[in-house]
């Protein structure tokens, strides 16, 4: 009797006699319905492949298998119609079938002792289907050199029946702030096929770079393609920022863009070419000003974010607009072309008289209503040439009923979901990409821990949470979201290894958000299958995160004033080894078994260990434990950054960072024009001589140094004598960073220590913020 395999998978096979085991069924992502059956089908030299004999597509899309598989196991597979194939040896074939209900991308693998059956109606539900099939044999059907032969090559019996839950599953990448060669845009297709999304959205322009050739526009490449050098580390690292001194550039020609066009094709991806305009087009004003309101001149940027200059809605814009998409439709399959459209300030247009002038003869009421008149004359020329146009949120605003994009136009919602929502009721087709979650330029583990990222924390399991159709759609609106897209931003991502590691695996949960029905996603089976997708990307060569393995420490004081560590890590089959003597920690060192109390300051790293290995990369944190821990805290007036703040936060044994943006900071404490007070209550007098305090010191997003610190200490928490004062320079700026200040005084017995850094108020002249209110802000505070 078949079993209807259904969430518990894993325990189900733990025990089974059928020849399966939790080696099996490691699918990602998962099938809609599966069956487990019992025995295997082993492959042999003996095994052939059959396809209808009068199919060159289907002759084409195994053809890549049979090569991989000789290469991986050493095995040629034969196709039937080479001379010597015996009755008795195991078949594989493929069967076109005509069945509704697998629609143009199902299909169903039928596994037995003796034959796999594949069956689909259209060559992408048998492409799918190989891909399932790969993922059936074991991982090292992915090496390019035989792996050795103690590898069984066979894959259980199982009947998949299998279908996407959307018709649009996109990756993107972002090739403007970064670029990255041919070789690497081929790799990223073929993991993007093996988890069977079907669109790759390519981001080709950007203010950074301009990275496809036109014929028609030489400069776009020549000079757009390139820029004089790039920030150095975060937007706010330094003040001033700093630059690397070095020329950047790179573009794809047209010939390269057919190649890799072609190549996605083979794999059933669609590739979608992004344009971006009216902002984010300083590459197109550094080779032709003509095309911006102030005539230039122009750079194509060294720094990331939002620029002023944008295009300008002359007629010579557009017919150069057209012109560039005339060529980019010779290149690409279409229906679909992105033309961006979001984050374009409107302040240009506001100073050009050439703006104000047509906004009057447009009887246009704002500038926003500008930006939706030049979406929506490209949107007009592009479905006028049979293609349709998706744009990011913002070519909804400024719609008014006389001038508005069509309503064939597909809108990419990226500000969280809303937009996207408001659009699906409006009948637009929508795809979700929110960045709270599909964002994969953020952060997915501790940021002290980390690369650098673009700022906010998006670990794989949240990830893997999204759901696109919230269950309260109304159906009408439903049927117009027609999937999602993961994006990845590459102003922090300088090499293909980096965009890898934040790439996997957390795609492999956005492939499994996009095609699999709601009711068989899982995070617990998710993670099941988490190790052999590990091992897979191993033997593709990828340079996956092994965050989902970190280890997680929580600190937490004690009132005898020791700090207790408690860790955990998410796999929870793996043990966790640490080290409290700064040395690394090895698959020998301490098994973590209980929370630990620490009594001074101690460097602690960890590890995740499983079956004697070291899997996870190892973290590190310092630790401070000082007469302050497990005491209380109070401020004078609540600091604003981060909100809802515990004051115990500075207490907490931990230090805090500043990597990420402003808001990001983590573990530090923020009082905006007001001084930053905190009074510490150590329960009993007891004898001090020393106060450590870290200040934050980030200029050039209005962070200052306090103009002085003080220590004030007091008996019943009323009246405080102040026992030392610290004078600074607020106007000193430089590298971002925490300074540890220590202020140490003759020894006093004392109850309460108050600590204050003084706000200097508003930030100096002469500053970058000149003006601006100015923040003070802190982390962990020490008393000895
Ligand atoms: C916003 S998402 C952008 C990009 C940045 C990204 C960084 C979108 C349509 N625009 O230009 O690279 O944030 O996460």
């Amino acid at each position: 009797m078949p079993r209807i395999v259904c969430l518990w998978l894993g325990l189900l096979l733990s025990f089974s006699g059928f020849g399966q085991s939790d080696q099996d069924f490691l699918i990602i992502p998962k099938p809609a319905k599966m069956e487990v059956l019992d025995g295997r089908f082993m492959f042999s030299n003996e095994t052939t492949v059959r396809f209808p004999p009068d199919n060159a597509e289907l002759k084409t899309l195994a053809d890549p298998f049979i090569r991989q598989f000789q290469a991986a196991t050493g095995f040629s597979l034969r196709t039937e119609n080479r001379p010597g194939a015996t009755p008795t040896a195991t078949l594989l074939a493929f069967v076109p079938v005509s069945d509704a209900n697998l629609g143009d991308e199902g299909y169903r693998l039928d596994v037995t002792t003796t034959t796999i059956t594949i069956e689909a109606t259209k060559p992408a539900g048998f492409f799918y289907a190989i891909q399932s099939l790969y993922q059936l044999l074991p991982p090292e059907i992915f090496r390019s050199t035989p792996a050795d032969l103690s590898v069984n090559w066979s894959v259980p019996a199982c009947r998949i029946e299998d279908k996407p839950r959307y018709g649009y599953r996109g990756l993107h990448l972002d090739v403007a702030r970064h670029f990255f060669p041919v070789s690497f845009i081929k790799k990223y297709i073929d993991l993007l096929a093996l988890h069977k999304f079907n669109t790759f959205h390519w981001h080709l322009t950007d203010d950074q770079g301009w990275r496809i050739e036109i014929k028609k526009y030489p400069k776009l490449t020549q000079v757009g393609s390139r820029r004089k050098e790039t920030l150095i580390g975060h937007y706010y690292e330094s003040d001033p920022q700093q630059f690397d001194g070095q020329s950047y550039g790179g573009f794809y020609t047209q010939d390269e863009v057919r190649e890799v066009v072609r190549y996605a094709k083979s794999k059933y991806v669609t590739i979608i070419p992004e344009i971006e305009m009216p902002g984010h087009a300083l590459a197109i004003l550094a080779a032709y000003p003509e095309f911006g309101c102030s005539g230039g001149p122009y750079e194509t940027a060294t720094k990331w974010g939002i620029f002023t200059d944008v295009l300008c809605p002359y007629d010579r814009t557009f017919t150069f607009l057209q012109d560039v998409l005339t060529e980019v439709m010779t290149l690409f399959p279409g229906p679909y072309i992105h033309i961006g459209g979001d984050e374009c300030p409107k302040i240009s247009w506001k100073k050009s008289p050439f703006c104000q002038n047509l906004m009057k003869k447009l009887k246009l009421k704002n500038e926003n209503q500008l930006q939706s008149y030049f979406i929506s004359r490209i949107d007009k020329w592009v479905s006028s040439k049979g293609w349709k146009t998706i744009g990011w949120d913002e070519i909804l605003e400024g719609n008014s009923p006389a001038i508005r994009v069509s309503p064939g136009a597909t809108v990419m919602s990226w500000r969280g979901i809303e937009g996207g929502l408001k659009a699906a009721r409006q009948n637009h087709d929508v795809i979700m990409t929110p960045g709270n979650f599909l964002y994969l330029d953020h952060y997915q583990a501790d940021r002290s821990q980390e690369p650098l990222a673009f700022g906010r924390f998006t670990p794989l399991e949240k990830t893997y949470s999204y759901d696109p159709t919230p269950a309260d759609l109304p159906a009408t609106a439903q049927k117009h979201l027609i999937g999602a897209q993961a994006n990845v931003w590459t102003e922090y991502l300088k090499t293909a290894n980096q965009v890898e590691y934040m790439v996997w695996p957390r795609a492999a949960a956005v492939a499994e958000v996009v095609w699999t029905p709601l009711d068989q996603k899982n995070w617990p089976d998710f993670t099941r299958r988490l190790p052999a997708l590990f091992k897979r990307l191993d033997a593709l060569g990828v340079s996956y995160s092994r965050a989902y393995y970190d280890v997680v420490a929580e600190t937490r004081p004690q009132p005898d004033g020791t700090l207790q560590i408690a860790m955990t890590t998410q796999e929870e089959t793996a043990e966790i080894r640490y080290s409290t003597d700064g040395s690394t920690p090895t698959a020998q060192s301490v098994r973590y078994d209980r929370p630990f109390d620490l009594t001074k300051p101690t460097s602690v790293k960890a590890v995740t260990v499983k079956s004697g290995v070291v899997i996870g990369d190892v973290q590190v944190w310092d630790f401070a434990v000082s007469k302050a821990t497990g005491k209380s805290i109070q401020f004078a007036t609540i600091p604003t950054r981060p909100k809802n703040i515990d004051p115990a936060l500075l207490i907490d044994g931990r230090y805090g960072t500043t990597i990420g943006y402003l808001e990001e900071m983590q573990n530090v404490a923020g009082v905006k024009t007001a001084d930053l007070t905190a009074t510490l209550d150590l329960a009993e007098p007891q004898s001090i001589q020393l106060v450590t305090i870290g200040l934050v010191k980030a200029t050039a997003g209005a962070i200052l140094l306090p103009k002085q610190v003080d220590v004030a200490v007091s008996d019943d928490g009323r009246t405080f004598r102040t026992v030392k004062t610290v004078s600074m320079d607020p106007r000193e700026r430089g590298k971002k960073a925490i300074i540890r200040q220590t202020l140490t005084f003759e020894p006093v017995t004392c109850r309460y220590v108050r600590i204050s850094a003084r706000n200097v108020g508003k930030v100096p002249a002469g500053m970058t913020q000149a003006g601006k209110d100015a923040w003070v802000m802190v982390d962990e505070i020490t008393v000895e």
